[in-house]
């Protein structure tokens, strides 16, 4: 099986915004062979001039985990162009079935080039954001195993992070609110983020370390979502406010 072409594959879909059936519906191919074609499917965004910012992690709530069959969480990769400023506007047409999430977004000060303990990893960390993750599987129906997703980069398009805010590790149950246009659509606590999210940034160092992915300072980290996504609406503000640490919103147009 060549995995560039499947990595090709995922890329183009999202490139073009255009969906896929799954790739494991022709290809039988494990859990490290899929982080090989994510790997080289951003190689690929790498290659047009995009540059890597971070980390999201995935599937970081149990009862996501259990859905899936899975025990441990999933993560991919960010670039800059996934990135959409405080405020700024999402275009739908750039994206297939988008859906958006709240989330914490911890922002890295040092180098990370193995698995650090969780006592330790304030050293790492100059600061913490709420934050909002858009993600568009490529996979037609928003249908995907396990080796799919991770293929498609865990469904990353988009990240949306607020202002920063100074480090605190009493961060472990925060209440979560996600609005369309002031209308509640998802509310939830940072508590369902593996019990707390510097848990989730600690997955991250292991995960990373495991699959040779060094975390730079100045990297961010997406710790993962608290509530399920909700399909963006054209015309609408996406807003995410998150108790302590602010909030941070988009136009979808
Ligand atoms: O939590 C996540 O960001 C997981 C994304 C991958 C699964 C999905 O698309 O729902
Ligand atoms: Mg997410």
């Amino acid at each position: 099986m060549n995995l560039e072409s499947l990595a090709q594959r995922v890329d183009e879909a999202a490139e073009n915004a255009k969906p896929i059936k799954q790739l494991s519906h022709r290809n039988a191919f494990d859990l490290d062979q899929a982080y090989e074609i994510q790997r080289l499917a951003i190689q690929r965004r790498i290659d047009r001039g995009e540059q890597l910012i971070g980390l999201k992690m995935g599937f970081t709530s149990v009862a996501k985990m259990e859905q899936m069959g899975v025990h441990d969480m999933i993560w991919g990769r960010l670039t800059d162009s996934m990135l959409i400023e405080n405020g700024g506007k999402a275009a739908l047409s750039k994206y297939i079935h988008p859906r958006a999430e709240p989330e914490i977004c911890f922002r890295i000060s040092k180098d990370i080039d193995g698995e650090i303990d969780l006592k330790d990893l304030d050293e790492y960390v100059d600061g913490i954001a709420s934050a909002v993750e858009i993600i568009d599987s490529r996979f037609e129906n928003f249908k995907f195993s396990l080796e799919d997703v991770v293929a498609d980069n865990c469904s990353s398009i988009g990240v949306v992070v607020g202002d920063w805010k100074t480090p605190s590790r009493e961060i472990s149950n925060l209440k979560m609110i996600q609005s369309f246009d002031a209308e509640i659509v998802a509310e939830g606590s940072t508590q369902a983020i593996l019990g707390d999210p510097w848990k989730s940034l600690q997955a991250a160092t292991r995960l990373a370390a495991k699959y040779n992915e060094p975390i730079k300072a100045g990297h961010i980290i997406m710790a993962g979502a608290s509530t399920a996504a909700i399909f963006l609406k054209a015309d609408s503000e996406v807003h995410v406010s998150v108790e302590k640490l602010g909030d941070v919103r988009f136009e979808v147009i």
